[in-house]
């Protein structure tokens, strides 16, 4: 077991109808510690930029507009292998194969408009939270 953080983003149709409470709620409750958090609104340019690894997606446009169309808020996640533990918690990315229990398969409206960003591995994570936060702004 290994104390690691991860970078969580609650998307934009999740601030829409007011779910951060109960999002950070199903995270706290399974064990993650939320050590930074801030709300802010992305633009174009910042959304591509941090969906790179998506530009030659057929949905990367549709995804970057729809990380655009409101607030999301970013958060960094401490607890033991917190990578995968986070995934865990989301659940798949279409909810249609979101475990029970899960925050997507609650909250998520589609595949595109699921609620919730996790990355993928410790590295990512490292990229993801310089992205949103300056050590500054992590408080564990
Ligand atoms: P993840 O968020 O579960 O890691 P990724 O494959 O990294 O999933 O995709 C990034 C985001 O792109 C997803 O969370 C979702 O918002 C969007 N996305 C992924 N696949 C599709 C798709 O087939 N259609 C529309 N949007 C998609
Ligand atoms: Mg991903």
């Amino acid at each position: 077991m290994t104390l690691q953080q991860t970078l969580s983003i609650i998307k934009p149709d999740a601030t829409r109808r007011n779910l951060s409470g109960k999002i950070n709620a199903k995270i706290e409750d399974a064990g993650l510690r939320i050590i930074a958090q801030k709300r802010l609104c992305l633009t174009k340019e910042q959304a591509q930029k941090f969906y790179a690894v998506h530009a030659e997606r057929s949905f990367f446009n549709d995804l970057c507009d729809y990380m655009i169309s409101g607030p999301v808020i970013a958060q960094v996640l401490e607890g033991e292998d917190a990578v995968v533990r986070y995934r865990e918690i989301m659940g798949a990315t279409n909810p249609a194969n979101a475990a029970e229990g899960t925050i997507r398969k609650e909250f998520a409206e589609s595949i595109e408009a699921n609620s919730v960003h996790g990355s993928d591995s410790p590295e990512n994570a490292a990229t993801e939270i310089s992205f949103f936060f300056s050590t500054l702004e992590i408080a564990g």
